[in-house]
């Protein structure tokens, strides 16, 4: 399993430190949500916080890009040092095109896909990816809650894992006992905010070491 920390959810006055320290707390990379206040009503990180983080960590970095028209920012997100980049078909005219070009600029392309979206309007965006975002709030905000019809999603998801090759990634209200239960059903990697490792009282490292112990 691997874990990635939501970095809108780290303490931004120590944003460097705030990655050293989850690097070493054995982080397996780092999510870093991009908003531009139209395809979802918030803003996020920026290219000054994704050089900051790219700065303090040799680990890989995922970004997930919630703004319109992704396939013009992609190139900049890689200069700034994005191993996977993820984007949402809702917000992309031409999300095919985009996913290629995150492949022929040598990086992991990644489709986020919203609750609402089914998994039959993004078949043959499936072929073109190297991990599936599944989002189980919807995207814009930290700290919601689980959707429950998403679980069936994911069944569904893991099924097409293995004749598409994909590996599948939840974001969104992922607790101790989501990463359980999520895990069980096919989930490969875990973005891990407020529900799981922000704002707590106890260190990163006891947090993700407990989240790899089998049950
Ligand atoms: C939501 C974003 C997510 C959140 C994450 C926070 O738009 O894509 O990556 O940052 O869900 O985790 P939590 O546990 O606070 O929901
Ligand atoms: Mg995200």
């Amino acid at each position: 399993l691997l874990f990635s920390p939501s970095m809108m959810c780290a303490d931004f006055a120590q944003l460097a430190a705030e990655t050293q320290k989850l690097d070493e707390a054995g982080a397996d990379m780092f999510h870093i949500d991009v908003m531009d206040g139209v395809f979802v009503p918030n803003f996020a990180l920026g290219p000054g916080d994704i050089a900051c983080i790219r700065a303090s960590t040799s680990k890989p970095i995922d970004v997930h890009l919630m703004i319109e028209d992704s396939f013009r920012y992609c190139e900049l997100f890689v200069s700034l040092g994005a191993d996977i980049i993820y984007i949402h078909p809702e917000a992309d005219k031409h999300p095919a095109r985009t996913l290629a070009a995150i492949t022929s600029l040598g990086k992991t392309p990644g489709l986020a896909i919203n609750p609402g979206t089914s998994l039959e309007s993004v078949k043959e965006l499936l072929n073109l990816c190297d991990f599936v975002l599944l989002m189980t709030v919807n995207p814009g905000f930290a700290g919601q809650k689980y959707i429950p019809f998403v679980t069936d999603k994911l069944q569904r998801l893991t099924e097409m894992k293995s004749s598409y090759g994909f590996k599948i990634v939840v974001d969104g209200a992922i607790s101790d006992s989501k990463v359980r239960e999520l895990g069980a059903l096919g989930a490969d990697a875990f973005v891990l905010g407020t529900s799981a490792l922000f704002g707590k009282a106890r260190p990163y490292k006891d947090i993700i070491s407990e989240l790899r112990q089998p049950i």
